[in-house]
């Protein structure tokens, strides 16, 4: 007998079979994958979490119960009928939440509580928060115990964010273009906006939920004036509609001469007030649009960008006036502090500690600055910024690159956590031991409550969102830093591990190791014992320390390692430039008594002994050597993680790792084979020459290179 049905129901199950295992992992489901957990690790899972209830009619609370239904389910399967309920709501919205008599009130605006608790004479986990962005946190922060496996009996979290403004900044462009951007073309898709809105903002949105990211700026800081246009504003409007329930702002970068371009007047003068009338005309359209419009970003007078010192006025003043726009309707702006001028002979690393210290204490209180990890510009390593505590009366926001324009692009694998751990943690002395940047970022230094943290995306249309899967990690640790600036790189690592792969401690131990050591890998093959600025120009892809014929010297490599007959680095010593009177007396004994950092700081010669007793050019060639050492590693760990990962993503990652290789070889050698015609000393016995001559180096051209 014929049976049609089973056959169609065979061949459409073979069918989803053969699907599901082609597109099985691309890494599109970043760490919100809720692949089932085997059995047994279920078990006390599914006994202690039963149904969701949601307490309350409301978008974001109902996402925060669809999100643990979806995370649950695919975890852990249907609920269990005899489960305790998991319970969502605020006091607000929910009577029995609110009979609880929960101590919410350290949790704040977006903290919450996640408890085991007795609800109508039954056990119950609650979920409960103040607003409801709280309990969607919340309920992203009871998914990510699941699947990491981390126990759940009598559960009793607590947790508020330490800062306040978490913000992904996107140097997207309106031709979809991104700068520096490494994982394809923006995710807006502006011609179509605001009529269609991709499915992917959604995913978007949910990612950043995931991780308590408050706030995006939408576009590039080279912002072109079009985006503050009517029709662009629209189109914003759409995407912060999208992103409300998520509890996710939009701001958008401003460009300064938008009154003239845009606004039909002649100067954009700050203290003009035809000019802060528009400002204010402006900021007011904004806002009819965009009702919870989170503010601007500005970049002014800073690489070519128009701002207030074009009309001999102060970064304060342009900044207080967008200040007074948008204050009314409780918006911030974040000004900018990376800016230097070629024109001035100063060295480009004290430029921003010159112009902004004058200035503390002049800035309206819903401005914010926002300083660069480093003083130069998102180098492989960099010491902390000089102005992070320098500034007691102005607060400042910590901005970090999560696209990794200065290590390596999409392709090289290295994990950011312990890069802005190393800035976190970096003591300024400002007011004694213990003055970390964390506390000048946490506001919790100088007693600001207006505090934030803003990452440069590295989002784009690639399936997997990053470029590569372990760039979703830098994202990951962006996002769980910004939210706790005290959260250890390393647990972060072995968090996200588990989430994006798996919680076999066969693969946790030697990935969560390789992530760990993979920014000093960069730093060795690049950039080792501080040097800095040694790339290609323009496109930033591959070594080019040659290069010394650029228009401004202060974008040429040679500008910055200054390698002579003598020897090599940047002395900014009282000697030099002496930079490092910018930092606290102590904070300046520490950075120079770092190995790390003695390139940056000095100029030291050739033959002087470092710690490990070898001469500094010996000691060169170790390093260079030891970065491509440390990446032939990293590919040998990765493909014996092979029956750990899905056959797509592992095929992928171990692709990228010996680009990677290659690279970081081209790196040393391109490196060495330059420096050494100033050394003019032999690499050391057993190390092998670079595999082809300085000519061959410098004729590489990259016109194509991406990001540009
Ligand atoms: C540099 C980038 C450049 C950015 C600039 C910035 O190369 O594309 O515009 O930073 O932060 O590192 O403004």
């Amino acid at each position: 007998m014929k049976r049609p049905g089973l056959m169609r129901a065979l061949v459409a199950l073979f069918a989803l079979i053969t699907a599901t295992a082609a597109h099985a992992e691309d890494g599109y489901d970043l760490w919100l994958r809720y692949r089932p957990a085997p059995a047994a690790e279920a078990a006390p899972y599914r006994a202690a979490l039963g149904e969701v209830v949601v307490e309350g009619r409301s978008p974001t609370l109902a996402i925060a119960g669809d999100e643990l239904r979806r995370g649950l389910g695919g975890t852990l399967g249907a609920p269990a009928a005899d489960a305790p309920p998991v319970i969502l709501g605020t006091p607000g919205s929910s009577p029995r939440i609110a009979a609880l008599r929960l101590p919410l009130q350290a949790a704040g605006a977006e903290g919450y509580l996640i408890r085991s608790v007795t609800v109508d004479g039954r056990p119950a986990t609650v979920v409960a928060a103040n607003s409801e962005a709280g309990v969607l946190y919340g309920a992203f922060h009871l998914l990510r115990l699941v699947q990491t496996r981390r126990p759940i009996a009598r559960l009793d979290v607590a947790e508020a964010p330490k800062v306040k403004v978490r913000v992904l900044n996107h140097w997207d462009n309106l031709d979809r273009t991104v700068e520096r951007g490494y994982a394809g073309f923006s995710l807006w898709d502006w011609h179509k906006l605001p009529d269609w809105k991709d499915s992917r903002y959604v995913d978007y949105a949910r990612a950043n939920a995931s991780l308590g990211i408050n706030g995006t700026v939408l576009n590039n800081v080279n912002a072109k004036a079009d985006s503050l246009t009517a029709p662009y504003i629209e189109k914003a409007a759409a995407l912060a509609d999208t992103f409300r329930p998520y509890g996710i702002k939009v701001y958008l970068s401003a460009r300064f001469s938008s009154p003239i371009e845009i606004g039909g007047l002649k100067t954009a003068d700050p203290l003009d007030p035809t000019v802060r009338a528009f400002w204010k005309a402006k900021a007011d359209e904004i806002y009819r649009a965009i009702p919870d419009f989170g503010g601007f970003l500005v970049k002014a007078n800073s690489e070519g960008q128009p701002g207030p010192q074009d009309y001999g006025r102060s970064h304060a003043d342009g900044a207080n006036m967008l200040a007074e726009a948008v204050g009314p309707h409780g918006g911030i702006v974040m000004w900018r502090a990376f800016v230097y001028s070629n024109e001035q002979p100063e060295d480009r690393a004290k430029q921003a500690y010159n112009e902004f210290v004058p200035l503390d204490g002049r800035f309206a209180p819903n401005v914010i600055v926002q300083v660069k990890n480093g003083a130069i510009d998102f180098q492989p390593r960099e010491p902390f910024h000089p102005l992070f505590g320098a500034t007691p009366k102005t607060p400042l926001m910590l901005e970090v690159q999560i696209t990794k324009e200065y290590l390596g692009f999409a392709t090289h694998l290295a994990y950011l956590g312990p890069m802005y751990e190393e800035t976190l943690d970096a003591d300024t002395w400002r007011r004694g031991k213990g003055s970390t940047v964390a506390r000048v970022v946490d506001g919790s230094l100088f007693g600001h409550r207006l505090t934030g943290m803003a990452g440069v995306a590295n989002i784009g249309t690639d399936r997997n969102w990053s470029g590569s899967q372990f760039d979703q990690a830098n994202w990951y640790v962006f996002g769980r830093m910004a939210w706790d600036p005290y959260l250890s790189s390393r647990d972060i690592a072995g968090e996200w591990a588990r989430m994006t792969f798996s919680n076999d401690p066969r693969f946790l131990g030697p990935v969560v190791d390789m992530m760990m050591g993979s920014r000093e890998a960069v730093v060795d093959y690049m950039t080792p014992l501080g040097l800095h600025h040694l790339m290609g120009t323009s496109h930033h892809y591959g070594p080019a320390p040659w290069v010394d014929d650029l228009g401004r010297a202060d974008w040429t490599p040679v500008y910055y390692h200054r390698a002579d007959a003598a020897g090599i680095g940047f002395d900014r010593t009282k000697t030099g430039s002496d930079a490092i009177s910018q930092y606290a007396p102590r904070a300046a004994a520490e950075l120079l008594a770092d190995e790390k950092n003695l390139l940056w700081f000095r100029h030291v010669a050739w033959d002087r002994k470092v710690s490990s007793g070898r001469t500094l050019w010996d000691e060169l060639v170790v390093r260079y050597t030891d970065g491509v050492r440390q990446v032939s590693q990293m590919r040998r760990t990765w493909a014996a993680m092979a029956p750990h990962v899905d056959a797509e993503r592992h095929a992928e990652v171990a692709a990228f790792l010996a680009i990677q290789e290659q690279e970081a070889q081209w790196w040393r050698d391109a490196c060495l084979a330059y420096f050494q015609t100033f050394s003019k000393r032999p690499l050391p016995a057993g190390y092998a020459p670079p595999a082809h001559p300085l000519a061959h180096y410098k004729a590489l051209r990259f016109p194509y290179a991406p990001g540009i």
